[in-house]
């Protein structure tokens, strides 16, 4: 029981008995944690995690226990960064509820954090709605990070798709330059009036920097005002990655990507077994790039450690938002397999499969733990008796799964996928001629009796006794879905960028394939081997889009660092050194360049974070390049070597525990061969003093995240003057501002003080301070500039001094139309 629970428990219950009117409720919080499930902070380690799926759900399993003992009302998961950590805390609550017989009502409530609308390990709004919509709650909406104005868009998106009440507490604000909170009661109350006369919310409130007196005053603004109308229930099917996949009934059939598969792919399987998941996850990007909307990942083989390695393959697939964007199907015949592919995975996925194969109690209890992960689910047509093949068995066993995951384990019906089981054609055996016929004939009743439920199928399995002869299989793959689409087949597992267009396949070939599809003549089978040989060998290869390699190099490495392209960094890098004077100048140069296009980027939110991070390690890649070259001229011009580019000491101040930014940029310049001490969290200047002292660093870099941190980094440079350090300090974190740095804290210190507004820049400014050749000037810069600053604002009270409005009018900009040439529009209209 947790005694704060209590306490507001009682403090509720006494308002209450004295305002009966007004019921009071105690919501109990569930934070976010400071640590990110879904982001590797280890710069060697894409696959890497500072906390797993399981510690997540045992510690939100204790709090949610003394919240719900202490006599909280409501459960609230909030400030959600991460959606695999809500999804932790989802599971531990809803599996409490199990246990308990009883439910709490929850609210779910998002964070987008910059201004690329996105979470922070890369969501957009509906993708982190499907993720978590499955958790049944009162509220879902966003809280935190952005002020009042800067959450419409994000809650308009929200209110849009919700079919649950929508919420939303925004800060007072986004923090100013010292940390203040600007959004009087007033503004925010408007603001928030304003989300409910749109229609938006059903729930208001407030988050960071916010006091009584706007909780008064947005109660007041709202008073009376009618909330947004209840949403009808969603009836079609919403998966997620980092973005949404809707299926709705007017959709185009949907491709799901089958080459991640170790028993679907020799090529794939090799590469996982030898370890090199960077390969294997060009798999994954050219199916996406293919067009797969899904991927299935399939980690079933004999001498692989399957859980260990779909963990591993999927950590590493989260790390790359050009695959992670589109939701997984996590395909495995052994449940511990798949419970391991949910764990990692943020998005809403497909569980592939669930069966009858050993019998209901099995079956019900599998599909009550997937619901608990917030996944759908494909079912395949096996029962206690076997795999089906005829068409009545198909359709009997799936309306009986069906029946048991809505009734019996509260599956929606749109999150139900039917397998009807595609077995190949072609074989010889004659009892298998009508394979094709039977699934196509039992798509079309499914679809009829479950019109919300989506049928699917192995497209590739169909031609099996066809290997080899590729042209023949994509034209049977071709002809088959031809039918299956045509009766109610929605959905299926297809090599991705190798379908080809029904009404492309070769006249004579397209006859022989039907008449085997659709077991039209008994001599089918024959007919097509005889005529398969003439087409071996006949298929088109596409064309891939590489202009971008026909660019100067300097171009080519800015492209792979924006886009996040490792395959031809060693070259470019080479061909970049032979034409620099210098190995260090290629980093100094177009790679510096490339970083401070994606800062740019980042910073105007056209980048989202996993972005960013995997653009610092096509960095590392290049600089690992570099390095041996480097040090060889080093020594070859009698200068010292340097292991690094610099020891940096990085700590969160005393006081604060919030790392994940911190940690960011420990990736980013670790990826950029600087040695990052990370001393943790609530360092006191003591210990960060000791050892910058102990450890001969470079650069000391505070970070903090609440208001109280930046008084305490006043407090670290005021401490570092004192001791006579001279090393620069780097100065970053949310409530951080130039502004702030200017006026507060490099007064304090005698020697550079920089303010790097975030991970992106983190390297920019490294590069340029470390430097002597561009330290001065980059030194003389920012003290200039931060001077400017101070003179701006007064060095007393440090808040900007504004002029008197006549003044300010006096500095209107004038315009002269006379003078001015106003191009004409080429045309006018829409
Ligand atoms: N239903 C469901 N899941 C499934 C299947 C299904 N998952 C696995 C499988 N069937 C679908 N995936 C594949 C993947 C590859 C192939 C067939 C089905 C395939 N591969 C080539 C072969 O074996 O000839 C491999 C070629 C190569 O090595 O490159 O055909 O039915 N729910």
């Amino acid at each position: 029981m947790l005694p704060g629970a209590r306490l507001a428990r009682e403090a509720a219950d006494e308002s209450t008995a004295g305002d009966p009117g007004h019921p009071r409720f105690v919501a109990g919080s569930l934070g976010p944690t400071n640590k990110t499930a879904s982001i590797s902070p280890d710069v060697q380690d894409p696959g890497y995690r500072d906390v797993s799926f399981d510690d997540l759900v045992d510690s939100y399993a204790e709090v949610a226990c003394g919240l719900m003992d202490g006599g909280a009302h409501i459960l609230m998961v909030e400030t959600v960064f991460d959606t695999l950590n809500a999804k932790a805390a989802l599971y531990a609550i809803l599996r409490e509820f199990d246990r308990r017989g009883r439910r709490w009502p929850l609210i779910v409530s998002g964070t987008v954090t910059d201004l690329s609308g996105r979470t922070l390990s890369g969501q957009t709004p509906t993708a982190f709605y499907a993720s978590i919509a499955h958790a049944n709650p009162i509220a879902v909406g966003l809280n935190c990070a952005l002020g009042s104005a800067q959450m419409r868009p994000y809650l308009q998106e929200i209110s849009s798709v919700s079919q649950f009440p929508v919420s939303c507490h925004p800060n007072a604000g986004l923090p100013n330059e010292f940390g203040e909170y600007d959004e009087t009661p007033e503004i925010m109350a408007a603001n928030i009036r304003d989300y409910v006369e749109s229609g938006f919310v059903n729930m208001v409130g407030s988050c960071c920097g916010s006091t009584p007196d706007h909780t008064r005053a947005i109660a007041a603004a709202v008073a009376g005002l009618t909330p947004r109308p209840a949403a009808q229930r969603r009836t079609y099917t919403l998966l997620s990655g980092l973005e949404p996949l809707e299926i709705r009934p007017d959709s185009n059939f949907i491709n799901i990507g089958e080459r991640t598969n170790v028993a679907g792919s020799a090529k794939f399987r090799k590469l996982i077994k030898e370890d090199k998941y960077e390969d294997a996850l060009s798999v994954a990007r050219q199916q996406v790039e293919d067009g797969a909307q899904v991927i299935d990942v399939n980690m079933d083989e004999g001498l692989l450690d399957s859980e260990a390695v779909m963990t591993r393959f999927l950590n590493y697939v989260a790390a790359e938002p050009d695959i992670s964007r589109v939701p997984v199907m996590i395909d495995s015949s052994k449940f511990s397999v798949i419970e391991a592919g949910l764990k990692v995975a943020q998005g809403k996925c497909i569980v592939n499969s669930l069966s009858l194969k050993e019998g209901e109690d099995e079956f019900l209890d599998h599909a009550r733990r997937v619901r608990r992960y917030g996944a759908a689910v494909v079912v395949m047509a096996f029962d206690e008796e076997g795999q089906a093949d005829t068409v009545e068995r198909k359709f009997s066993i799936l309306e009986r799964s069906v029946q048991l995951l809505v009734d019996g384990a509260g599956f929606a019906p749109q999150d139900i996928i039917l397998d009807a089981n595609v077995f190949a054609v072609g074989t010889g055996i004659d009892e298998h001629n009508d394979y094709a016929v039977n699934f196509i004939e039992a798509a079309r009743q499914l679809k009829q009796r479950f019109p919300l439920t989506h049928v699917s199928g192995g497209v590739s399995n169909v031609s099996f006794s066809f290997r080899g002869n590729e042209a023949v299989r994509r034209a049977i793959h071709a002809a088959f879905l031809y039918h299956a689409v045509g009766a109610g087949m929605d959905m299926g597992i297809v090599n991705a960028g190798q379908l080809e267009v029904y009404e492309d396949v070769p006249k004579d070939l397209l006859e022989a394939v039907e008449d085997v599809v659709l077991n039209r003549r008994p001599d089918a089978t024959d007919r097509l081997v005889e005529i398969a040989e003439s087409f071996k060998g006949k298929t088109k290869e596409k064309i891939v889009d590489d202009a971008w390699r026909r660019e100067p190099v300097a171009m080519r490495l800015k492209h792979a660092l924006v886009s996040g392209i490792t395959d031809h960094i060693d070259e470019d890098v080479e061909e970049a050194r032979l034409e620099a004077d210098r190995s260090i100048k290629v980093i100094e140069g177009p790679l510096m360049d490339g970083m401070n296009a994606v800062g740019e980027l980042f910073g105007s939110g056209r980048m989202f974070l996993p972005q960013v991070v995997k653009s610092a390690r096509v960095m590392k890649k290049a600089v690992a390049r570099l390095i041996p070259h480097i040090e060889a001229e080093r020594a070859a011009a009698g200068e010292a070597a340097a292991a690094t580019n610099g020891k940096i000491i990085m700590a969160t101040v005393k006081g604060d525990v919030h790392d994940i930014g911190k940690n960011i940029v420990g990736v980013v310049m670790g990826c950029n061969n600087y040695e990052v001490i990370d001393l943790g969290v609530m360092v006191p200047f003591q210990k960060i003093l000791d050892t910058a002292e102990s450890e001969g660093a470079d650069v000391i870099g505070l970070s903090g995240l609440i208001t109280p941190s930046l008084d305490e980094m006043v407090t670290v440079a005021r401490e570092m003057q004192g001791r006579g350090l001279d090393v620069p300090l780097l100065i970053g974190g949310a409530t951080t501002s130039v502004a702030h740095t200017a006026v507060k804290i490099d007064p304090e210190y005698d020697h550079l003080v920089v303010y790097v507004s975030d991970a992106s820049r983190s390297v920019g400014v490294l590069g340029q301070i470390l430097n002597p050749e561009t330290r001065p000037a980059a030194e003389a810069r920012t003290r200039d500039e931060y001077r400017q600053i101070r003179d701006a604002r007064g060095q007393a009270g440090g808040k900007s001094t504004l002029l008197p409005i006549a003044g300010a009018r006096g500095r209107r900009k004038t315009f002269d139309w006379k003078k001015t040439v106003c191009p004409a529009p080429s045309f006018t209209g829409t």
